[in-house]
């Protein structure tokens, strides 16, 4: 079994990139040859999991505050990155005044954001904190909470940043399959609407479900708990190989970037960088970048 941490976590952050890409291509499309499609430019997801990964190196850990003000800098920079209705709220509300862990209270008539926004982004805290459970689940929720409080949205990002987690500690561990990955999944979520679809993923996965099933099940949109159980299943249907699980994932139609982009990043914390397809690689904007973003993160463990 190849074991290269620093590779997983290149592999991570592109792979998130990679899906982003990917799956922007396809947004609200159907099924379309992936390769013809793909020119390497992603959309918000990525461009939030930067500002997390920028904010965790320069404070060597997680600072609430300065992680608000860096996603505040780059979306005034790139505001045409197809953020949704939410962030941008919320960063209005911060820079009038409110504090960080307050603003995105407000949101959905203070019931608090459940999109995926918060999961999609997590990437690096998954890897920063993947030998250290509680830390991980301290600093994925707290990252949520800049703009999405809602449980259903702090615990998505919570599970996200632990499957990846999972993927760079299984990569090390030959005995590991599928169903114990979801085990220790299920171990680790106490919430019932995310402890539902885990025992939904094992049977689809059991029984080789269609897309159809797939999607009816564990859901495609832009919700938190219908879609990081729906990442993690394309991972773990198509464990064996990146590029099958990525193009399987954004071809479930649906959110298809963030699905992508979360599955991506599972996928490569898994497979490690070599196993992105170079095409892909060489098209990615900002590539070198994002592997000077993975590298700092690889060298504050
Ligand atoms: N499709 C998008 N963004 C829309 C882009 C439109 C734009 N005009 C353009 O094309 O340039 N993709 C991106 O948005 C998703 C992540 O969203 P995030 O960051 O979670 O945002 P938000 O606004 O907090 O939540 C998204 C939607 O979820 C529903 N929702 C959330 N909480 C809710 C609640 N408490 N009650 C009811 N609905 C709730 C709403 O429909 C929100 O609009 C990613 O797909 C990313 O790629
Ligand atoms: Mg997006
Ligand atoms: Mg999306």
């Amino acid at each position: 079994m190849f074991d290269d941490t620093r590779s997983r976590f290149l592999g991570c952050l592109i792979g998130c990139a990679v899906g982003d890409a990917l799956g922007c291509r396809l947004e609200g499309l159907a099924s379309l040859d992936v390769e013809s499609v793909f020119d390497g430019r992603w959309t918000d997801d990525t461009h939030m999991m930067i500002g997390v990964a920028e904010s965790l190196i320069a404070n060597k850990g997680f600072n609430g505050n300065h992680m608000a003000q860096t996603f505040i800098k780059n979306y005034e920079q790139e505001p045409w990155r197809g953020y949704a209705s939410g962030p941008p709220k919320v960063f209005r509300w911060i820079k009038s005044g409110v504090p960080w862990d307050e603003a995105a209270k407000q949101l959905f008539g203070g019931a608090g954001s459940y999109g995926n926004g918060a999961a999609m982004r997590v990437a690096p805290v998954g890897l920063l904190y993947y030998d250290d459970t509680e830390k991980l689940r301290f600093v994925a929720h707290a990252q949520s909470m800049i703009t999405h409080t809602h449980e259903l949205g702090t615990e998505g990002a919570v599970i996200q940043a632990y499957s990846v987690a999972l993927a760079v500690k299984a990569s090390q561990s030959s005995e590991w399959d599928s169903y114990e990955f979801l085990e220790k999944l299920m171990g680790f979520t106490s919430n019932e609407t995310y402890r539902r679809k885990l025992k939904k993923a094992v049977e689809l996965l059991k029984e080789g479900a269609d897309r159809h099933k797939v999607v009816k099940e564990l859901g495609n949109s832009v919700e938190a708990h219908n879609s990081v159980l729906t990442a993690v299943y394309c991972f773990l249907r198509n464990w064996g190989n990146f590029k099958d699980a990525v193009t399987y994932a954004v071809n479930l139609g649906g959110d298809t970037d963030t699905i992508g982009a979360m599955t991506g990043a599972i996928s490569g914390a898994y497979h490690g960088v070599e196993a992105i397809p170079e095409q892909w690689r060489n098209k990615l904007e900002r590539r070198a970048y994002i592997e000077k973003l993975a590298e700092d993160l690889w060298a504050l463990k």
